[in-house]
């Protein structure tokens, strides 16, 4: 039997399914049930019907499957699997500054601790982070931990005053990124694309700025894309897009999310081990930011 099979028949017999980030490895994304953003991560756990839900991701889109349908058993391959992002800003942090200001609205992007996220108004996504924002009452929002998706936001609503939560908040792959990335991409032909976490000055280069799951909806409009994000969303791109060329970037790696290998899925699902335990305190708390942020949508 090969691995695939063995996962399919524990996957059976456990009667669990599988979802995966669009920056697992190719070998991770082949073997999930479902691969998406963490919007679509999140909606895909909230509804799941099947006992087990297995997150191939980072440890907050597990501790937010569980969130979002907490009688199920969440496990996750790679326990140490974190977020440098979300290591940025801790709960101590969003309340001291909602005591300095109390009048603004906190909203938090979906990578960060679900400590933090126990503080926030509101939760968001890359895919949604404009519209959440744009949705809010208050001219003044503190919006965490990436302070480079902050001031995309910022741009997208000049009317809103958007303050960075820490100032310094950033994806280290993403700000790895250079304008020279794209403008040599774009002499080669390519449309580029970036993410919202790169710097302001890169997506000033850019044709278009997307989370993971508006690429894919931006795809149609061009043959040829470099793509400037994890370098296994290229993988996602082209099972989508078969005849389309895409370019991606092989030095932009997170570590963490290729922790999880086929080996470690097969044994997770056979030990039902790591599993994600969270505060029935903590599932509240950071249940409602997340919901209203799933009402919202994009
Ligand atoms: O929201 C996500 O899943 C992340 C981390 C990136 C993206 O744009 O999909």
């Amino acid at each position: 039997m090969t691995i695939a099979d063995e996962i399919k028949r524990l996957k059976k017999e456990k009667n669990a399914i599988i979802l995966a980030h669009n920056y697992q490895s190719p070998e991770i994304q082949d073997l999930s049930d479902f691969t998406g953003d963490s919007l679509e991560l999140a909606i895909v756990a909230k509804n799941a019907k099947e006992d087990i839900i297995v997150l191939c991701g980072v440890m907050f889109m597990a501790e937010t499957a569980k969130i979002l349908n907490p009688s199920k058993k969440v496990l996750i391959p790679a326990e140490d699997a974190g977020c440098p992002l979300a290591d940025y800003l801790t709960a101590e942090k969003v309340r001291a500054a909602k005591e300095k200001y109390p009048k603004a609205k906190v909203v938090l992007y979906v990578n960060s601790t679900a400590d933090s996220k126990s503080e926030a108004d509101i939760v968001c996504t890359s895919a949604n982070a404009v519209s959440v924002c744009e949705s809010l009452d208050s001219d003044t929002i503190l919006f965490g931990p990436d302070s480079n998706l902050a001031s995309w936001v910022a741009e997208k609503l000049p009317y809103k005053k958007i303050i960075p939560l820490p100032a310094d908040g950033h994806c280290p792959l993403h700000a790895e990124f250079k304008p020279s990335d794209a403008k040599e991409a774009k002499e080669r032909g390519y449309t580029v694309v970036c993410h919202p976490e790169c710097p302001k000055a890169v997506r000033d280069e850019c044709d278009v700025v997307a989370s993971t799951g508006q690429m894919i909806k931006e795809a149609v409009k061009s043959d040829k894309w470099a793509v400037m994000t994890e370098k296994d969303m290229v993988h996602r791109l082209k099972k989508e897009f078969p005849d389309k060329e895409f370019l991606g970037f092989e030095t932009a790696v997170c570590r963490d999310m290729k922790l999880i290998t086929p080996d470690m899925l097969k044994k997770t699902l056979e030990d039902e081990m790591p599993e994600i335990i969270l505060s029935d305190e903590i599932i509240k708390s950071a249940g409602s930011a997340i919901e209203r942020m799933i009402k919202i949508k994009k």
